[in-house]
This record gives structure tokens, sequence and C-alpha cells, in this order.
């Protein structure tokens, strides 16, 4: 048997020690967290038929993702060793440069578990941005010099998070000591620093809408912007939060609206807090100053979507995000039924039967005959307008509106090269889900072998 730590455990471990963390450092996600609990805890005991145990409560309440801002390839490179040893690999591209009302100048990707297996144990992700100073359509090349410059040498990895990273690579693995010292060692990336540099800059970009470019260059390392429980009724929540912390509330919940079935993933949350900051210029001079970064986050999540699925969803999304009417969803179909006729979401397939002689092997036959039960799977992604329009809510409205000059292009391909492996596409994975389960079903029930 090895000594070595699952990865799942490592995962688990840091997204506890985090959660930790931000509820010492920002009290109000503390407050956040029980509301999760306590209306988790009511949908638990109120719908017995979900099949979930009022013991699980803070497992079930855990994060679900964590959000991060960087601000120089390299970083980026980093990060993903640092991901890679918690079994979060990058899937999908989103490129916020162009997404949501209020476009933003960076380019994203989320680390996620990849496995039904390691997503079952903790499916806790990771969403990272990268800062793009070079897109001339938010930044001019002289404001773009000074954001490079201002973090050329700034280095938030330790000596020791580097070593451990080596030894891991040679290794293959960590005992429970070494992933002691590495949990400790990469959260010191996600800590809140309060000292910020170069006020002139700081002051530039927050009076030109670009408050996130703010947040990334002049701190000395990429705090964690948020941190994101999971809801098991996010509407319900949403209307406690405005009982009890209306201030702050975001004023709508992002993604497809309430519905029968729940499809994508539906999130909301509370604004940044207002932070005191202390500059420190190259002078030595000290100026107090107030920064709004740190919010609080809640999700939902629901069926993933096939690609037709999805492009329902945005087709619909663009109609409201026009008209603000939200009965525009109603081209979804509002049953998993006719969700999973119409080939809109995925699924999983199990096995309702014993193995019959004259056994029809055409799957939806299967289905309708009871013989084969289907589950959704669950989505495990971002919807890229919501991100978008969680990134402006939480730095005060801030983001650009239009690109007037003509628009940088952006690939995958870009960010594989900066990350150093492949981006994974995620209806790849959920459809070799789907698929591998089909066929245990058709070997359980005989098929495959006919
Ligand atoms: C990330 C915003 C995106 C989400 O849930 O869509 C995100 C950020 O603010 O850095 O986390
Ligand atoms: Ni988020």
């Amino acid at each position: 048997m090895s000594e070595y730590i699952p990865s799942w455990q490592i995962r688990a471990q840091f997204c506890k020690y985090l959660s930790d963390l931000y509820a010492k450092e920002v009290p109000l996600y503390n407050k956040l967290a029980s509301m999760v609990r306590q209306i988790n805890k009511e949908v638990i005991v109120k719908h017995p038929e979900l099949g979930l145990n009022i013991r699980d409560v803070d497992v079930i309440s855990a994060e679900r993702h964590g959000a991060i801002r960087l601000g120089k390839p390299q970083e980026l490179h980093m990060m993903a060793k640092v991901f890679r040893v918690m079994a979060m690999f990058p899937v999908d591209f989103y490129d916020l440069t162009k997404s949501g009302a209020k476009r933003q100048p960076v380019i994203s990707t989320s680390f996620r578990p990849i496995s039904l297996n390691e997503i079952e144990k903790s499916s806790f992700r990771m969403f990272v941005s990268l800062l793009q100073p070079d897109d001339r359509s938010f930044f001019s090349a002289e404001v773009g010099e000074q954001i490079k410059k201002n973090i050329e040498n700034r280095d938030f990895f330790s000596k020791k998070l580097r070593e451990l990273l080596t030894e891991y690579e040679a290794q293959g693995g960590f005992t429970q000591q070494q992933v002691d010292t590495f949990i400790q060692e990469a959260a010191k990336i996600f800590t809140w620093s309060q000292q910020a540099t170069n006020r002139k800059l700081y002051n530039h970009l927050m009076d030109n809408g670009l408050a996130i470019a703010a947040d990334i260059a002049c701190f000395a390392n990429p705090h964690l912007n948020h941190l994101t429980p999971n809801s098991l009724d996010i509407s319900k929540l949403y209307d406690f939060m405005a009982e009890e912390i209306p201030e702050n509330l975001k004023d709508s919940i992002e993604g497809p609206p309430l519905r029968k079935t729940r499809i994508l993933l539906r999130q909301t949350s509370y604004k940044a807090v207002v932070e005191e900051v202390l500059f420190i210029d190259e002078s030595g001079e000290k100026a107090k100053a107030f920064h709004k970064a740190r919010f609080g986050e809640i999700e939902e999540r629901g069926m993933a979507m096939t690609i037709k699925g999805k492009e329902l969803y945005e087709k619909a999304l663009k109609k409201y995000m026009e008209n603000g009417n939200q009965d525009e969803f109603a081209i979804i179909p509002d049953s998993y039924d006719d969700l999973y006729k119409e080939k809109l979401g995925y699924y999983m397939y199990n096995a309702a039967s014993q193995a019959k002689d004259n056994m029809s092997c055409d799957i939806d036959e299967l289905v309708a005959s009871g013989d084969v039960h289907i589950t959704p799977i669950r989505y495990e992604d971002f919807l890229p307008v919501s991100a978008a329009g969680i990134f402006a809510s939480n730095l005060g409205n801030y983001g650009v509106e239009k690109i007037n000059q003509e628009e940088t292009v952006y690939t995958k391909e870009q960010l594989q090269d900066i990350i150093g492996s492949k981006i994974h596409n995620s209806f790849a994975i959920y459809e070799q889900q789907s698929t591998q389960s089909l066929i245990n079903t058709y070997k359980e029930l005989g098929i495959w072998d006919k």
C-alpha cells in the first residue's frame, strides 16, 4: 500500500484550510457560510425525496469553488503545478474580454477534478484568471508597460513550495507531513496582505473602469477573491440573504431562472467588502486607502447540458439580456424526460432490471420500458456571462462596456502554452462519462456481448 495521500484528500484538506482561513479573515463570509448551512438543513428536512442526511449538512454545504486572478504567464504556469498535486486540471477556456455587458481584461480557465470518482469525493475547483496588459482595447501601451513593470519581480511561490513541487514530481506523491506543509505554503498565495504598491497606477486603473487590473497589479499576491459554498436552494437562500444582509447583496441571481428542473449553474453573491489597505511607495511614503475585492458567493448546480442544450441556453440568455424577459428561457423544456428526449442534457445510465431474452438494444426503448434508469450528470463548469456578471458587480460595476478598437483574439491554444498542458473540453468529459455508463449498462444487461 502506498504511503502517499490520495490527491482528493489533499484537495479536500486544502479546500477546508482555505475555508477556515477566509471565514477568519472575512467575518461576513463566516456569516454567509452559516446561512448556507441553515437553509440547506431546512431543504434536507423538507425534501426527504432528495435522500440527503442532515448529518451530512457540513459536507453538503462545503465550498464548491474559489477564484483568483493572476498577473503574468509564469504565475499561471506555476499555479497549474500546484493544482496538479490536487488532481485539479484545466477545463474550458473563458474569454472574459468578450463576455457579458461589462468586459474584463482577463482570460480564464477552471482547475477542477475530472473523473466522476474524484468529483464525488471532493468537487472543489478554482476559477483562475490571467490579466492581459497587452490588450490595447483596455490599456494604452504606456499603462500596459506600467502594469507589467509593477509585477515583473513579484514571486509569491515560496522556496519551500517550489522544493515540495520538485519532490512531488520525483516521488509521484506526498506523505501527510508533506501535505501539511504543502497546504500551508500554497495557502500563503491566497492570503490577504493589506499592503499595496504604486498608488498612482492604482488610481489611474480605478478611474478608468479597470478595477480588476488594480486588484491584480497593485498587490503582492493574488488574494483569494471569493469562495462559494453549495446551496440546495439558491432562491430561498437569496431571499434569506435579502433579509439578513440586504445592503451587500447582488441584485440578481446569475444563470437560468428558477425552474422545476435544475440545469447548469445558478449563482449570486454578496458584494465585496471595503477593506483598508496601506500603500507603500518607492520613496517609502505611506498612505491609507480602501479597496474592494473580497466577496462571498453561493451556487446551486444542476444538469450538464449537451452542445445543443447549451446553445439553446445561450440563445435564450442573449434575448434575455436584450429585453430582460425571463420567459425567453421557456424555449428550454422543463422536464428531465423532455430534456433527455431532445438530447439537451447529459445522463448516466443504470441497469434497472436483469438481463432478459429479446431485450432491445435501443437505449431510448430501454429507458422508455424502465429497464434502464437515467440520472442527470451535474454541471461542473462555469458560465462566461455569469462570471462576467459576478466580476462586474464585485468590482463596483467596473468593467469596460464597449471595445472601440479592433478586438484582440485570444485562443485556448495560447492559454495551453502558458499552462504547459492541454485544457480539457467539458463537453468531451461529460460525453465520456455518459458513454461509459451506457457501455457498463449494456454489459450488465448482457447486450454488449450479444
Ligand atoms: C471570478 C469570477 C468568476 C464565477 O463563479 O463565475 C467566478 C473572479 O471574480 O475573479 O468565480
Ligand atoms: Ni465564483
